[in-house]
C-alpha cells in the first residue's frame, strides 16, 4: 500500500474517533445532528500536530473503505454516517429491514449476550448487517468472531424499530435473545 493510502487510513481512524467520540480531541464541537464545520475540522486537526488539507480529507471521504462519513450539500459540513457513542440525532429515517440480519461479535461475549441480550454498549444503537461477511469482519476486531443471525422480522412484528445508515449499516435497538436464531448461529470459535 502506498504511504498516502496508508496516511489515509490513520487519519480516517482520527476522524472517525472525532466525528463519533470525541470532537473535544480537537477542540470542536459538532451540531444536534452530528455535522462539525469543515473548517474548524482541518484547523483542530491540524492543531494537533497532525498534517491535513481539503484534498485529503476529499479523498478519505470519497475513498474510505466503509463510506464512514457525508459531507453536506455545499460540503461545509461533514458527519460519520454511523458509529457514534455521543449522542446526535444523524436524521436517520426508519426502515423496513429484512427477514434476518446479522451481529457479528466475539465468542467471548456470548454468554453476556445469552444472559443480557445483545446491548448497545457504548454506542448509540446495535450495529447488524444484511450479509454474514460483514458481521464476521465486524466479530474479528473483538476476538474469535461469531455471527447471531437475528430474526429481524419478527422484531419489526413487535414494535422495534430499524435504520440504515447511508452506508448500509442497520441500526436498532437493545436485542432481547428470543431474537437469536440460536440454531443457525455461526461460531468461528468452536
Ligand atoms: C458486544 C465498526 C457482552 C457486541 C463495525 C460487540 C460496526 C456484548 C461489543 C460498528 C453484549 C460492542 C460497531 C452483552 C453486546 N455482553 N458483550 N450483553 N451486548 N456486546 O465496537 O457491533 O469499522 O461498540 O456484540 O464495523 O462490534 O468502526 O460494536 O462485540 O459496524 O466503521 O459488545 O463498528 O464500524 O462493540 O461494532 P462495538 P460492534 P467501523
Amino acid at each position: 500500500m502506498s504511504d498516502k493510502a496508508t496516511d489515509d487510513i490513520g487519519m480516517g481512524k482520527f476522524i472517525s474517533l472525532i466525528l463519533r467520540h470525541k470532537p473535544e480531541t480537537v477542540d470542536i464541537s459538532l451540531n444536534e445532528h452530528g455535522w462539525a464545520d469543515v473548517s474548524e475540522l482541518i484547523a483542530g486537526i491540524r492543531k494537533s500536530g497532525r498534517y491535513i488539507d481539503i484534498a485529503m480529507l476529499e479523498r478519505i471521504v470519497a475513498e474510505n473503505n466503509k463510506q464512514r462519513y457525508s459531507f453536506n450539500d455545499d460540503c461545509t459540513k461533514i458527519r460519520a454516517n454511523q458509529g457514534h457513542s455521543i449522542p446526535v440525532d444523524i436524521e436517520l429515517p426508519a426502515a423496513n429491514p429484512p427477514d434476518v440480519l446479522y451481529h457479528g461479535t466475539a465468542t467471548r461475549f456470548l454468554d453476556s449476550i445469552r444472559e443480557k441480550g445483545i446491548l448497545r454498549q457504548n454506542r448509540q444503537y446495535v450495529h447488524l448487517s444484511s450479509d454474514i461477511k460483514t458481521a464476521l469482519d465486524v466479530g474479528k476486531r473483538h476476538g474469535k468472531a461469531v455471527v447471531l443471525p437475528i430474526n429481524a422480522k419478527k422484531m419489526a412484528e413487535d414494535g422495534y424499530v430499524f435504520y440504515l445508515s447511508v452506508n448500509r449499516v442497520w441500526l436498532c435497538g437493545d436485542i432481547a435473545w428470543k431474537y437469536v436464531k440460536e440454531n443457525e448461529i455461526i461460531n468461528q470459535g468452536k
